[in-house]
């Protein structure tokens, strides 16, 4: 039987675009209403106004964290102007966390931008960070009384390829690796900028940003090419951005300058196999796994159920010498049956962990309802409850049921 440890944090995830519902300021719903986007947010799950009741349901499952993120463009819709409302709906729903016993963990930026920003350059403005780390500032000081749990931003990997080299999000740009690498490293220093923000704030606040693991692996271990390009996509996806916050694995005192924790969202491995000459050639092409002997069950999206890879995701990130938190984890599916075997697997990986000594501080899953999932609009189904996108109206699932049980009785039984 797995164990987990009593102090060890167990809650669900969202952020603000994909459940609070009609955020007409910021630069998706800009290019939603423009016909930009294959989906409209709309009014999402209606969070902003039931995120109390939404919290009950975290509260009836015991949980005793819960991650979520402000929504800047409310914050600030026109640049240097700032809506008290929203200030104080953020500081009433840190409130309602405290008051269930809930641990907030609160990230300031994920995925949206406030329209304003996106069209002064966006993360590649040169003054971008320190745009930024002005509003994190500020909402900490007068809306982060309650929270001591930070995260800066959300997954900025992921972020640069959809906005800059893929063109699915705002500003759908296609392969522009120059200003993929001027917003990575403007958000490195965004988030160097805030955490000291943060700190001046509260220096006891634990700051993070939450990093998208990915295990890359090569294709066949047995080709040179493979393993060479697998290497520097590993290198590009994983460890880039930690290199650019000045970080070396097995440097704790040196990493510890500008992060306190190492945040992981995992969800699936990768396999990469050299492909042909031209711009991506460095970093191969991911195969479609299904040759794979060993290729596990898929999500409704596609990706692939691969609990090993969080094992060694835990393993590669620990050479940091800093606590890990797993931010975030899920899969999206209309199978709740494998949504609960995805579960047990994978808490079932990080115990192990942990009795290998790992200092993780806990789980978050990905999500607690069902929500808006950016270009795959609202098919695409993380939740532990599903919402009836015509009422709205939530419904536990069975995985609920099942994760309730781990965290109030902190092991995972074999299932
Ligand atoms: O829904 C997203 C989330 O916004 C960031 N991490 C991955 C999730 C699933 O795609």
């Amino acid at each position: 039987m797995a164990e987990f440890p009593a102090d060890f944090l167990f809650g669900a995830a969202t952020s603000s675009h994909q459940v609070e519902g009609d955020n007409r300021n910021n630069d998706w719903w800009e290019y939603e209403q423009a016909g930009m986007m294959p989906f409209e947010s709309g009014l999402g799950c209606d969070h902003y106004n039931r995120y109390a009741e939404d919290f009950d349901l975290a509260q009836s499952w015991g949980h005793n964290c819960h991650r979520l993120s402000v929504e800047w463009s409310r914050i600030e819709p026109r640049e240097g102007e700032w809506d008290e409302s929203a200030l104080l709906h953020y500081v009433d729903v840190f409130e309602a966390l405290r008051q269930r016993n809930i641990e907030p963990i609160v990230t300031l930026n994920h995925f949206t931008l406030p329209a304003w920003f996106l069209r002064r350059g966006g993360w590649t403005a040169k003054d971008a960070p320190a745009i930024f780390a002005r509003f994190a500032g500020r909402f900490v000081q007068q809306a982060g009384e309650s929270v001591s749990n930070w995260l800066t931003i959300n997954e900025p990997t992921v972020y640069v390829q959809q906005a800059y080299i893929n063109a699915a999000w705002p500003p759908l740009k296609t392969r522009s690796w120059l200003a993929a690498m001027q917003a990575l490293r403007n958000l490195a220093r965004a988030h160097t900028l805030s955490h000291a923000e943060i700190k001046r704030a509260d220096p006891d606040a634990i700051v993070g940003f939450a990093h998208s693991a990915i295990d890359v692996q090569p294709c066949n271990p047995q080709r040179f090419a493979d393993r060479s390009t697998s290497a520097v996509r590993n290198f590009v996806l994983n460890r880039l951005f930690f290199r650019m916050l000045g970080m070396r694995p097995g440097r704790r005192d040196s990493n510890q300058r500008n992060l306190d924790y190492v945040a992981i969202n995992y969800y699936t491995r990768c396999c990469v196999s050299a492909g042909p000459f031209g711009p991506s050639w460095l970093i191969g092409r991911a195969c479609k796994l299904d040759h794979h002997a060993n290729s596990g069950s898929r999500s409704s999206i596609g990706w692939e159920m691969y609990p090993m890879g969080l094992a060694k995701v835990l393993q590669q990130f620990s050479l940091y010498g800093l606590p890990m938190l797993v931010s975030e984890n899920g899969i999206a599916t209309n199978d709740d049956e494998l949504r609960c075997r995805f579960l047990g697997e994978h808490l079932r990986v990080i115990s192990d962990a942990l009795a290998d000594g790992k200092n993780i501080l806990g789980y978050v899953h990905w999500s607690l309802f069902d929500n808006f999932e950016w270009h795959h609009g609202y098919a695409a189904r993380f939740g532990l409850a599903e919402v009836d996108f015509e009422t709205l109206e939530r419904r536990a699932r069975p995985s609920a049921a099942l994760f309730s049980q781990v965290c109030r009785e902190r092991h995972v039984q074999d299932i």
